[in-house]
Order: C-alpha cells, then sequence, then structure tokens
C-alpha cells in the first residue's frame, strides 16, 4: 500500500511551532501552563479602579450568532409559575413555590472556550495523541481539563476594531484578515504593551453586528472578520507565550483562508489548537469593556474565566469576567 497522501494543512505546518511534549506526554492544557502563580498575581497587578465587565453574550432562546451548522440554544420551562396558577401543583409544606428549567444547547453556541482536542488535521489531535482519543467524546485534552484550571491572569484588550474600522460602531469590514502588524500597531495607536504570557483579547466588532443586522441575511460567520494564518504570527505567539486567544467574533481566526492559492477553514485551529496548545475562546462581548477602555486608556486588567468541567466535552460555554 502506498503512503497516505498529506493534507494541505499538514504541509503547510511542517516547520511550524508545536509545543508537543513541553509540559510532559500527557498534557491536556497546552499554552495554559504558562498561567501559574505568578501570572495569577501579576492579573490582580493590572487592576486599579476594580470596574468590573462580563463578557458573555446573552443567551436568547431561539436566537443568537453560531457557527454554520449549530443551533441557538433552545431553553424551556420544566415547571413554573403557570403549574400553581392552574392549580395543577400544590406549594411545598410551608409555601415555597419554585420553577425550573432545560436547555438544548451547542456547548459552543454561545460565548464558549474550546478544548484543546476541538479540531485537529490529520490523524493526531493535540500533544501528538491519535485522534481516535476523540470518538465518543474526548478522551484527551477535553474542554473540562481546561475547567479544572480555571483561567486566571492579566489580559489585554487590542480593539482592532476601534483602530482600523471603517464605520461609526468602530467595526471592522467583513472579509478582513488580522494580521500581526495590524495587531501591533492597535497596540502601539492604544498606548498598550502586550507582555509576555498575556492573555489576547481582540476586538473586531464582528459580534455586535449580529443584533443591528438581520441576521439571516446579512451577518454571516463565513465572512466575519478575524487572525489571519501566518508563520510569522505563530512564531510570535510563540515568543510570547501567549496561553489563549479571546474574540468577539465566531472563530478567533476568518474562517475561510486563502493560504498560497489554496483554500483553507480554520487553518488557525490546527496551527494553534492542535499543534501550540494554544487555546481559542470565540463569542466574547467586548464592546462595553472596549468603550471604556477607550474612555480611560486602560487596556490591560485581571482576567478570570472557567469553562464547566464538562467531561470529554469539547467545548463549554464561559462567562468570563475582567477586572480593571
Ligand atoms: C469550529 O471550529 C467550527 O468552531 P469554534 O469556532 O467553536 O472553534
Amino acid at each position: 500500500a502506498g503512503a497516505t497522501a498529506q493534507s494541505p494543512m499538514e504541509i503547510l505546518q511542517g516547520d511550524a511551532p508545536t509545543n508537543w511534549g513541553k509540559w510532559g506526554e500527557d498534557d491536556q492544557v497546552g499554552a495554559l501552563n504558562y498561567l501559574g502563580e505568578a501570572e495569577a498575581k501579576n492579573g490582580a497587578g493590572a487592576i486599579t479602579s476594580g470596574k468590573t465587565f462580563t463578557l458573555q453574550i446573552p443567551m436568547t432562546s431561539g436566537s443568537g450568532p453560531v457557527f454554520p451548522g449549530r443551533v441557538p440554544t433552545q431553553h424551556f420551562m420544566a415547571t413554573d409559575a403557570g403549574v400553581y396558577m392552574a392549580g395543577k401543583a400544590e406549594p411545598a409544606p410551608g409555601g415555597i413555590k419554585y420553577s425550573d428549567d432545560v436547555a438544548f444547547m451547542y456547548l459552543q453556541g454561545t460565548t464558549h472556550v474550546d478544548g484543546l482536542a476541538h479540531a485537529w488535521y490529520g490523524d493526531k489531535v493535540y500533544g501528538g495523541k491519535s485522534e481516535a482519543t476523540s470518538v465518543h467524546g474526548h478522551t484527551h485534552a477535553d474542554v473540562g481539563e481546561i475547567g479544572k484550571k480555571g483561567i486566571v491572569g492579566r489580559a489585554v484588550l487590542l480593539d482592532v476594531g476601534r483602530h482600523m474600522g471603517s464605520d461609526d460602531l468602530h467595526r471592522l469590514p467583513t472579509e478582513t484578515c488580522i494580521h500581526l502588524k495590524d495587531l501591533e500597531a492597535t497596540a502601539e495607536a492604544q498606548g498598550t504593551t502586550i507582555n509576555k504570557r498575556d492573555i489576547l483579547v481582540i476586538r473586531t466588532g464582528s459580534i455586535a453586528r449580529f443584533w443591528e443586522e438581520e441576521p439571516d441575511e446579512q451577518w454571516n460567520a463565513m465572512n466575519e472578520p478575524g487572525l489571519c494564518y501566518s508563520k510569522e504570527l505563530l512564531s510570535w505567539l510563540d515568543r510570547m507565550e501567549t496561553p489563549m486567544i479571546a474574540t468577539d467574533n465566531i472563530a478567533v481566526e476568518k474562517v475561510v483562508q486563502q493560504i498560497d492559492g489554496e483554500t483553507y477553514i480554520i487553518p488557525l485551529h490546527g496551527a494553534l489548537m492542535r499543534d501550540m496548545g494554544v487555546v481559542l475562546s470565540e463569542i466574547w462581548w467586548l464592546d462595553d469593556l472596549a468603550a471604556d477602555s477607550a474612555e480611560d486608556g486602560q487596556y490591560s486588567f485581571m482576567l478570570v474565566a472557567a469553562p464547566l468541567k464538562v467531561e470529554q466535552g469539547t467545548g463549554s460555554p464561559v462567562n468570563p469576567v475582567a477586572i480593571k
């Protein structure tokens, strides 16, 4: 039998940075290992006023920005005041009444963190483990491992939408591919120093557009702005020991990218998650934090975020908290 042909991703990533084995054979959280006690204290050191921002989008039943193929959360009441009002249930002894609710949701159908085994190419996931560890749930590098560790550190907001956006709402136009030089120019314009091991929070303005345009007609995850794959970006993230990248778009990166004449869908997912173990987190709500930062000029803050401990899960909802 002949050798199996390599996929374009395998060829593209041939000489790219990899962190497999760096934190041990069985490591499950990748570049989050860069966040330890010193980095947590460093995060706390970024706090100046104590102003707090929660960065999850609202979870509205039946509506929300999701990656094509997923559906928004469906929320149902299992029991509510109606049962008492209709005389179908009695209050508990003592008089307490209560409601209960249930949700059907894609765990990546709102603001979420991806486990490192969520996306891969070839037949290996993060750490060089076989893709067989990703059958019927992930027995390696599931999001629950990130839930156990938690994400705590210093973060910087790079408001690329405000720096390069072309409209009053400080949003990047659709189809914009964000390059390393754009991140650097944004940091410079903001007067922000990006330190090693900072969590990068990148604002494009994309998600806000979902509520401003007719979702099914104009907001299209495939065309939304996002990071652009380049070796230069990968090497920089590697040197900066970036633990995680969070964005207010659907996939951190621009979903469809052309590289050397070839079409790739979410190539950075392969390069960052699978090869470098950099954690990706998407669909953040950054407009309030960004407006405040534009006003007071403070773009660094403490970030605290913990996905749920979904054992063997691919992704998990999260409501990150920024403390300035
Ligand atoms: C996909 O990879 C399809 O989704 P996410 O953006 O949640 O990583």
